[in-house]
């Protein structure tokens, strides 16, 4: 008996209270909104500025999974790939998210010091997986430069944007020379490149081993970013060292291909096992650990440092740590497994 007056007792309460909000489903829907807002509002803005290696590929792949990522435009450097097919893998993985409506750029920059043309010629592969082969084309000289495209998203960003860059830093260093006002727009960079307590992956002729390849492929833009001393974080080769595409993760990924973004990680991750020229028997999860970074900077560790970077040989794209260097960030360790879960998290996204 009690329970029921108390029922009846809230229910007229209630009843009173509802009519007393003629606005009722007014403020029903401005909450709703508000919450949609505010989840826009939470949801970082990032532009990823890649050149086509497999990693680079899925890093774009990665971003797209991310909930608290907003992707607003992709550039691709003509770095670690030829630009045609790249341009056509970057296209084909939008497809694959439903998202064509994210611009792409195209590079029109060179670095002096070009990537081997085995390495480039992969997202050749790629385009013929049989995920992609049937998916659109894209006309790659339809689309805007790369250096106009980071100029227009991050003017027409409504808030400051977070720039990953898993290729050399050359486009953005043009965008911000042709349009210095962009400074206001960058939330953050972070850039796979550079080696700084470690030794390089660079081994050609008139190099001693110093550099890592997204450095030395333009030293002299590579010099010049450090020089904007924008709010720059590097997850240069001490880290992404700690970090293999090993046969352990291979396997663990292979256990949820029911999931097609797994399937299709895992066969591009199969690609690389074959990694050309001999000298370098392990691919390393260089960019999709950059990628990372952006969700999971907890779970790095992080020091300001003062660095510079050579542009002449033995040493151009040296990355190197001096007290008159320029100020930057750079990420020296991670958690392994917490990365590498986190990883195969987002890859069971579909
Ligand atoms: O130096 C690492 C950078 C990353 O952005 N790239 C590969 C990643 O995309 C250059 C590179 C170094 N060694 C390589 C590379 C290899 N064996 N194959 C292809 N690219
Ligand atoms: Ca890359």
């Amino acid at each position: 008996m009690k329970q029921l007056i108390t029922t009846l007792f809230s229910f007229i309460i209630s009843a009173l209270l509802f009519a007393q909000s003629p606005n009722y489903q007014g403020v029903a829907n401005e909450l709703s909104d508000n919450s949609i807002f505010k989840k826009n509002m939470e949801k970082k803005l990032v532009f990823i500025d890649h050149d086509g290696g497999i990693d680079d590929l899925l890093s774009q792949l990665l971003l797209l999974t991310m909930d608290d990522v907003e992707l607003i435009g992709v550039n691709v450097t003509p770095a670690d790939c030829f630009i045609e097919p790249a341009v056509e893998s970057s296209y084909k993985i939008l497809q694959l998210f439903k998202r064509t409506d994210i611009p792409i750029g195209r590079g029109d920059l060179h670095g002096v010091n070009a990537f081997p043309s085995d390495w480039r010629a992969r997202p050749d592969v790629v385009n013929a997986l049989p995920m992609f082969i049937n998916l659109d084309d894209i006309d790659t000289y339809a689309l805007p430069n790369a250096v106009d495209l980071y100029i227009e998203r991050l003017l027409a960003a409504d808030k400051p944007v977070t720039i990953l860059m898993t290729g050399p830093c050359s486009n953005l260093v043009g965008a911000m020379k042709k349009n210095p006002k962009i400074r206001a727009k960058i939330e953050q960079v972070v850039w796979m490149g550079g080696a700084f307590k470690t030794q390089g992956n660079v081994q050609t002729y008139q190099h001693n081993g110093s550099a890592e390849w997204n450095a030395f492929w333009d030293p002299q833009s590579s010099k010049e970013l450090f020089a904007l001393e924008l709010p720059l974080v590097c997850i240069p080769l001490d880290v992404t060292n700690h970090v293999p595409v090993n046969k352990d993760f291979l396997s663990r990924l292979a256990f949820q291909s029911d999931k097609t973004l797994s399937n299709l990680a895992g066969q591009l991750w199969a690609l690389t096992t074959d990694t050309i020229p001999g000298y370098e028997y392990t691919y390393f999860m260089w960019d999709v650990l950059a990628t990372s970074f952006i969700s999971i900077s907890a779970h790095f560790t992080v020091e300001e440092v003062k660095a510079t970077v050579s542009k002449h040989p033995p040493n151009a794209g040296q990355t190197l740590l001096t007290p008159d260097g320029y100020t930057l960030k750079i990420a020296t360790d991670v958690n392994k497994e917490n990365f590498y879960t986190y990883i195969l998290k987002q890859l069971k996204t579909f």
